[in-house]
C-alpha cells in the first residue's frame, strides 16, 4: 500500500487531496516538521523531519515523502505527478502533451509563485513594519504570475485538458497560501472563482477536515 510520510499540515496535503480524488488507499505516517517542536531530538519527541529513521528515507529532511511499490520519492509535486500518471485519467495525463502541460503548470506554481505566496501566508497577519514590507513586496511580485493564471483560466476554466486534473491540485494548493490576501486576490476574479470551485470538491473537503483535526 502507498505510504505517505508527513502530517496533513504540510505539503502532504497535495498528495492526500489527490488520493481522495482518485479513491486511492494509503497509510499516513504523521512525520511533523522539526521546526514546530521545542526539541525535535528529545527522547519523547514525535517522529519528525530530524528523526534519524526519517532522514534515512529523506536525506533532505523534508516532508512529504512517499513509498510506493519499492519507490521512495520526495518533492510533493513529483509525488502528485507520479501518482496521477500511474493511476491515469481523469486526474492524470491522456498523452505526452498533457503530461508536459501538467509539469509546466506545476513547476510554474512551485518556482514563480510558491516562495512569495508562503511569505504572504506566514507573515500576512504580522503587524511589524518589516514584515508588512516583506508581504507588500511579495504581493507585488505575485501580480505577474497570478495574471498569467488569470488569463489562462479565463479562457479555459481548468489548468489542463478542460477537466479537473493533478495540475489543478498542484496549482490550487500553492495559490491557497496567498488566498488570505484579499486585496491581491480581488484583482484576479477568474483565479479566485476557479480556486473556490477546487476547494468545494469533496476530496479537498476531506483533506481540509483532516488538516483542521491536527494540532496547529
Ligand atoms: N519542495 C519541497 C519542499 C518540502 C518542504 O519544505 N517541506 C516542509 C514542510 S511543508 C518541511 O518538511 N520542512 C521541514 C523542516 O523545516 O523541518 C516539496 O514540495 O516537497
Amino acid at each position: 500500500m502507498l505510504v505517505i510520510h508527513g502530517v496533513t499540515r504540510s505539503r502532504a496535503s497535495r498528495l492526500i487531496w489527490l488520493c481522495h480524488e482518485i479513491g486511492l488507499d494509503y497509510r499516513q505516517e504523521p512525520v511533523i516538521q522539526a521546526y514546530r517542536l521545542a526539541d525535535p531530538m528529545a527522547r519523547d519527541a514525535p517522529l519528525n523531519t530530524r528523526t534519524p529513521a526519517f532522514l534515512a528515507l529523506s536525506p533532505a529532511g523534508a516532508i512529504p515523502v512517499i513509498e510506493d511499490d519499492g519507490l521512495v520519492l520526495s518533492e510533493s509535486m513529483a509525488c502528485t505527478l507520479y501518482l496521477a500518471r500511474k493511476h491515469g485519467l481523469p486526474l492524470g495525463p491522456a498523452d505526452a502533451a498533457e503530461d508536459a502541460l501538467m509539469m509546466q503548470w506545476s513547476f510554474f506554481a512551485a518556482t514563480a509563485i510558491e516562495p512569495d505566496a508562503l511569505t504572504v501566508l506566514f507573515l500576512g497577519d504580522s503587524r511589524g513594519s518589516e514584515d508588512r514590507a516583506l508581504v507588500a513586496n511579495a504581493a507585488e511580485r505575485l501580480m505577474r504570475p497570478l495574471q498569467v493564471l488569470e488569463d489562462h483560466l479565463s479562457r479555459g476554466g481548468q489548468m489542463v485538458g478542460n477537466r479537473f486534473t493533478v495540475a489543478d491540485i498542484n496549482v490550487a494548493e500553492v495559490i491557497r497560501y496567498a488566498q488570505g490576501h484579499d486585496a491581491l486576490m480581488a484583482r484576479f476574479p477568474s483565479l479566485i472563482a476557479w480556486l473556490q470551485d477546487c476547494q468545494k470538491r469533496p476530496a479537498f473537503q476531506t483533506m481540509w477536515a483532516m488538516r483542521q483535526a491536527e494540532p496547529a
